[in-house]
């Protein structure tokens, strides 16, 4: 980086919020995605609004580059810089501000992780039920502009539902107040919702005003055998029909052969099955679950089934589940996070798998996902001996199929991980040519000169 910026940026956040070594920019210019190339000119640690301001003013002014950055935990690229960008990291912003009990909403700054929010509610007897296996290091800012769903949106929705109130910095330098946290609020459009999901290419997300709701029962925690996947919207309709869920995931025999041997984990019983699927609710509604589970096993749906006695056990059983992501990552797995709605799931996994294996029958294909809420992952893995680059190749000549197959059926190409880098180039696939079109207008109504994460969703 030149150094009349470098002093500029120093100006803003004094030389120790400034850093440039190699191994800083490696760690902050990337998030869990390892596909993109990692190259940012400087990242910078803002710790109030106001130093947002400057920074994205200086931007504006002299033609820089801007990307946010929060726990890193992206899986799209949403997060990388590649080109020389200046990262903006919410790390040194991460204080809870304010927290009013009638309201029961807390004020947080951008930085804040998941998992300190999920603490700060509990000691007040309250409840973030947004929640997913990276909450102990992702950042409610990254969150929010990610719309990040998780494990439990079938009970309590995504992120977006939980957002009282927003304070952001759109690419112009300017601070709107979204929605003062109010529960009514009829007076036009709601710009708050444009930066939900906006994948920080309309401006940053700086403070948020955040809805806690009470603590429910404890939870009580069920892995069930299931070899059919067909069966397995019968089996979600059984429990559904007695008791209220609040999460119902699953996963392969494959993604758990991959947790037991990368995790201190034992298999849920002796017997493998093709699937699992992983259910939870609360502690009152056990018997009722017991009575769904017994009729699910007679029906020939389930073949066999356990139940958590501790709260220690229903972790152990949620480790089976969100232990996948780390667990695969070794091998270099090329993701895909998609959507459809609920009652296609069956045969949309059908058509994908056949296609999958039929163009890489020596690749393994990982398959897990929130069922509850039609949210399918699908990592196809790297054969130890092959290249990279090569995998990737591959990968990507199926892509178009896959993406046709999705679009057929009105799904999504992303459900909740956001488009990024990664899926930027087949947006067309889920969003028609006048949604787009409206897109690339609204980034320029918020940010003109292009600053923030440009080239990102948007081909730039
Ligand atoms: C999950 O559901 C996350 O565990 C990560 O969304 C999914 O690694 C993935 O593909
Ligand atoms: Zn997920």
């Amino acid at each position: 980086m030149r150094r009349g910026m470098q002093r500029a940026l120093e100006e803003i956040f004094t030389p120790a919020r400034v850093r440039t070594a190699p191994e800083d920019l490696a760690t902050w210019g990337g998030d869990w995605t390892r596909a993109f190339k990692v190259a940012p000119g400087a990242i910078v640690f803002p710790r109030s609004i106001d130093e947002v301001v400057e920074v994205t003013r200086l931007a504006n002014t002299r033609g820089l580059h801007l990307v946010p950055s929060g726990g890193r935990t992206g899986l799209s690229g949403g997060a990388v810089a590649s080109n020389g960008e200046i990262v903006v990291s919410f790390d040194r912003m991460n204080r809870m501000l304010d927290f009013n009990a009638a309201d029961r909403v807390v004020r947080c700054e951008a930085g804040v992780v998941t998992q300190a929010l999920q603490e700060y509610a509990a000691a007040r007897n309250l409840f973030y039920p947004v929640d997913f296996a990276s909450s102990g290091s992702s950042q409610i800012g990254g969150n929010i502009s990610t719309n990040a769903g998780g494990i439990k949106v079938i009970r309590y929705g995504l992120t977006r539902d939980w957002v009282a109130g927003l304070t952001v910095v759109t690419g112009a330098g300017d601070v709107l107040e979204c929605n003062n946290a109010l529960v009514k609020n009829a007076t036009g459009y709601d710009l708050r919702h444009l930066f939900i999901g906006a994948e920080g290419t309309l401006g940053f997300v700086v403070q948020a005003d955040i809805r806690l709701l009470t603590a429910p029962a404890p939870a009580r925690v069920m892995v069930l055998a299931i070899d059919r996947f067909a069966d397995i919207l019968d089996v979600l309709q059984c429990f559904r029909d007695a008791l209220t869920l609040s999460a119902f995931e699953f996963f392969s025999e494959l993604a758990l052969t991959k947790v037991l041997s990368h995790r201190e984990v034992s298999r849920p019983f002796a017997r493998a099955a093709n699937f699992y699927a992983l259910i939870e609710f609360d502690a009152d509604d056990e018997e009722a679950a017991l009575g769904a589970f017994e009729r699910a096993v007679e029906r020939g749906w389930v073949g066999d089934g356990v139940i958590s006695r501790s709260d220690a056990q229903a972790r152990a059983l949620w480790t089976l589940r969100d232990g996948i992501t780390e667990s695969i990552a070794p091998y270099t797995p090329y993701k895909n996070d998609i959507a459809v709605r609920v009652s296609d799931v069956p045969a949309f996994l059908e058509d994908i798998d056949r296609l999958v294996s039929a163009h890489y029958p020596d690749f393994e294909v990982c398959w897990f996902g929130h069922i509850g809420d039609g949210n399918l992952h699908l990592n196809i893995l790297k054969p130890e001996n092959l290249a990279s680059d090569a995998f990737y190749e591959r990968c990507h000549r199926i892509s178009p199929a896959l993406f046709e197959a999705i679009g057929n059926r009105g799904g999504s190409i992303s459900a909740e991980h956001g488009v990024g880098l990664l899926k930027r180039d087949f947006l067309h696939y889920s969003r028609s040519p006048q949604e787009i079109a409206l897109m690339r207008q609204l980034k320029a109504v918020f940010d003109p000169n292009g600053v923030i994460n440009p080239g990102k969703l948007l081909v730039h």
